[in-house]
């Protein structure tokens, strides 16, 4: 037998890990391909920002190739290269939020604030699955990241990039009330991967006993990456149709 072909490893049909790391990985690349080609489509002020959810998507792409072999070769989570994935694309997003509300007065110490909180929240989280995923102790780590999650929930719902986007158009406005909701409803999914995933997730208890983490965060990652990518992209089209209107 040719020695390559030993190096392809058959995935079984109930492999949901597998499969939701390759379709993953296959999904990230093909929306980073449309967002590089669909940036030159718009106008020159929405560039940088249909360029960032091409990297988003695109980082994770990467990544998932990284993680759908490792999984595959050792059956286990990547949670090193899932947490560096986060690490570099969660913090991109604060960057969406802030380039949609610099017109109407976005600071920097606003992005300062949705990075560090994100930072924070993705650390402690990190900390909870890969370092300390005891009954004892994963669930107090769950709990102090979330206050940083609820703490970018609260900015981006009431907070300050809620009235700069209130201010800035109504396709603004409506833009940032559709990311609002991706992330109190789709950034929501991690947490219950995570409480899947460990010891003691939901106050010292293992719940959630025989579903996968990795699938759940593979599912939360299609859903809020693209998803992301794809309302700012939307926003981008809907102010070019209204000012080509009043032209
Ligand atoms: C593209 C990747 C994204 C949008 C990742 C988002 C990740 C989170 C919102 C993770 C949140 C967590 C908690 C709120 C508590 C438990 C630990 C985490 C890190 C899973």
């Amino acid at each position: 037998m040719n020695p390559l072909l030993l190096e392809i490893m058959p995935i079984a049909n109930n492999n949901y890990v597998a499969f939701t790391f390759f379709i993953g990985c296959m999904a990230m690349l093909g929306a980073s391909v449309f967002f590089f080609f669909e940036m030159w489509n718009v106008d020159k002020k929405w560039r940088t920002s249909i360029l960032i959810s091409g990297l988003i998507t695109f980082i994770a792409a990467v990544h998932y190739y990284y993680m759908r072999d490792y999984n595959l070769a050792t059956g286990q989570s990547p949670t090193f290269f899932r947490y560096v994935d986060w690490l570099l694309t969660v913090p991109l997003m604060c960057v969406e939020f802030y380039l949609i509300t610099k017109k109407s007065g976005a600071t920097t110490s606003l992005l300062t604030k949705l990075i560090a909180a994100s930072v924070f929240m993705l650390v402690t989280g990190y900390i909870g699955e890969a370092i300390y995923p005891t009954e004892t102790q994963s669930w107090i780590w769950g709990f102090i990241s979330s206050l940083g999650y609820f703490y970018i929930v609260y900015l981006i719902w009431f907070g300050d990039v809620a009235k700069l986007a209130n201010n800035t158009s109504p396709a603004v406005a409506a833009a940032n009330r559709t990311l609002a909701w991706f992330v109190l409803v789709g950034w929501a999914i991690y947490p219950i991967g995570y409480i899947a995933g460990t010891e003691g997730g939901l106050f010292g208890m293992k719940v959630l006993e025989g579903v996968s983490l990795d699938v759940v965060y593979n599912i939360g990652d299609a859903i809020n990456k693209i998803g992301f990518g794809l309302t700012i992209y939307a926003l981008a089209q809907r102010e070019m149709a209204m000012t080509s209107k009043s032209v």
